[in-house]
């Protein structure tokens, strides 16, 4: 599509809007940013958009004669596909992209594109350090927290842009075709916003719906979801699997990560050589060497960056040991299955911080896999009520209901005694309490570092 010279109302004022806008300004086209929040402050919009040049900025509504004039109306991922206010574009048939399809059409070179429910974080940026490790013009971006549409125009034929790509990015792509794609997993998550989990799956499989059988979409085998697209999938599927012996692909055989191909069977690497607690991470790594093999990456380099790579920030991260008690912080456990991941990986009595914004999920499976580890279930947040009723039901005596973040950890600290462990792990998102997962990890880190000053 032109751009050159045409009006695009680009939707939402966080990072993804401003990156757009940028984006569309910079290849000659004439950006309104609009937010819905009209009691945001426009000066300091402004100045967070000063570069940006002849932006027009709306809060609350957009004028009437502006309306007429759109051509193209691009998304922020926090603005859902069905919001209201997309309707009157539909019924004129403008299209409607999301940032990932704007970018991508201005970007050069290969895209490698992960989603899953969990483990995108932590395998977008093995991967990013793979690539990086070999190729010489390599961006990661996406939901890991930097646009793509940041640095599309700095791509080259030659670069290689790693994307993480949440659900709510995949609602509005429709040309968009990486030369690897990547479903790591698909359990329950989001389904306020995609409403039911068929929605959320056919969501997730979007992301191989432009591929062919000249690329190729690395799926888990151990996910029903995936396996099962896997027979459908357009491209060339690589399966990796934590629990069968694969005839093709990549796989956990007792404590060894092995690879099988054309007939030929190969040990790559034992999973203690990883910096990296739990399954989920085993999973985390074979699919990255899945990806990184497709992208002909030498398996030496591959295997070489695998065992340097530390764990991503906020993904059950090791703080601090205070007073004979270790501190963990997994504030990316956003979700009840991440959640399960995180507790899984504990081998000591824990108390636990649970609780936050309600995203309509249940609790049970979370709970049952506390498997008499959690000694106290210390919870905050919208859904506090809910997960302790829950977890009475299945016989968790010690719940305790904190008001603040600050009181949560000051329990936390009262409850626990030498030997045991401390885990933010709360199942649920931060929103409400705080602007985002980091800052919740963050304040958590913080206040274990003031333990004993
Ligand atoms: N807004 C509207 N109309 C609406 C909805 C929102 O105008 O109907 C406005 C809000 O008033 C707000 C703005 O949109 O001013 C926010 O846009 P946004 O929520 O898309 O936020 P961004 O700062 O652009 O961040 C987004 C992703 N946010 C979400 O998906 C909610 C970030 O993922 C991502 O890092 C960033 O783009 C860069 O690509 C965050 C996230 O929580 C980390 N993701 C979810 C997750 O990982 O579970 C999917």
């Amino acid at each position: 599509m032109e751009i050159q010279g045409k009006k695009v109302l680009v939707v939402g004022t966080g990072k993804s809007g401003i990156g757009a806008a940028s984006l569309l300004a910079k290849v000659g086209g004439a950006p309104v940013l609009f937010d819905s929040n009209e009691r945001l402050d426009l000066e300091e919009l402004r100045v967070r958009t000063e570069g940006i040049k002849n932006l027009e900025i709306c809060l609350g509504t957009v004028p009437e004669k502006e309306k007429k004039e759109i051509a193209l109306v691009v998304i922020s991922p926090g603005v859902p596909v069905d919001a209201p206010m997309l309707a009157e574009y539909r019924e004129r048939n403008v299209p409607i992209w999301g940032e990932i399809e704007l970018a991508y059409a201005f970007a050069k070179g290969r895209v490698i594109a992960i989603t899953g429910t969990n483990g995108k974080t932590t395998t977008t940026t093995l991967v990013g350090e793979i690539m990086d490790a070999y190729y010489d013009s390599v961006f990661v971006v996406g939901n890991i927290g930097n646009p793509y549409t940041d640095a599309a125009l700095q791509t080259r034929e030659d670069s290689v842009t790693v994307a993480e790509i949440s659900s709510f990015q995949l609602e509005t792509v429709h040309r968009f075709r990486p030369a690897v794609s990547a479903i790591l997993n698909i359990t329950p998550d989001h389904l306020n916003r995609h409403h039911t989990m068929e929605c959320y799956v056919k969501t997730k499989e979007r992301i191989a719906g432009s591929q062919t059988s000249d690329e190729v979409c690395v799926l888990n085998y151990e996910d029903a979801y995936t396996r099962e697209f896997g027979k459908r999938c357009p491209a060339k599927v690589i399966y990796f699997s934590s629990a069968h012996k694969l005839e093709e692909g990549i796989y956990l055989e007792g404590e060894e990560i092995v690879l099988r191909a054309d007939g030929e069977k190969k040990k790559l690497m034992n999973i203690h050589e990883m910096n990296l607690l739990g399954l989920c991470n085993v999973e985390n790594v074979m699919a990255a060497i899945a990806i990184s093999i497709a992208m002909e990456v030498p398996m030496d380099v591959i295997l070489k960056t695998v065992r340097g790579f530390k764990a991503v920030e906020h993904r059950i991260e090791f703080v601090a040991t205070k007073n004979g008690v270790d501190f963990y912080n997994d504030s990316k456990g956003t979700n009840p299955d991440a959640a399960i991941w995180g507790i899984r990986a504990m081998n000591k009595p824990t108390v636990l911080i649970g609780g936050g914004y309600d995203k309509q999920s249940e609790y049970d499976q979370w709970i049952e896999a506390f498997d008499g580890k959690v000694k106290a279930l210390v919870l905050i947040g919208q859904t506090r009520e809910k997960i302790a009723k829950c977890a009475k039901e299945h016989g968790v005596s010690n719940v305790i209901l904190a008001d603040t973040f600050e009181e949560a950890f000051d329990i936390c600290v009262k409850q626990s005694r030498p030997g045991d462990a401390v885990l933010l792990s709360p199942a649920c998102a931060s929103w409400g309490m705080f602007p985002n997962y980091e800052v919740r990890g963050k304040m958590f880190k913080e206040l274990v570092e003031k333990i004993g000053v």
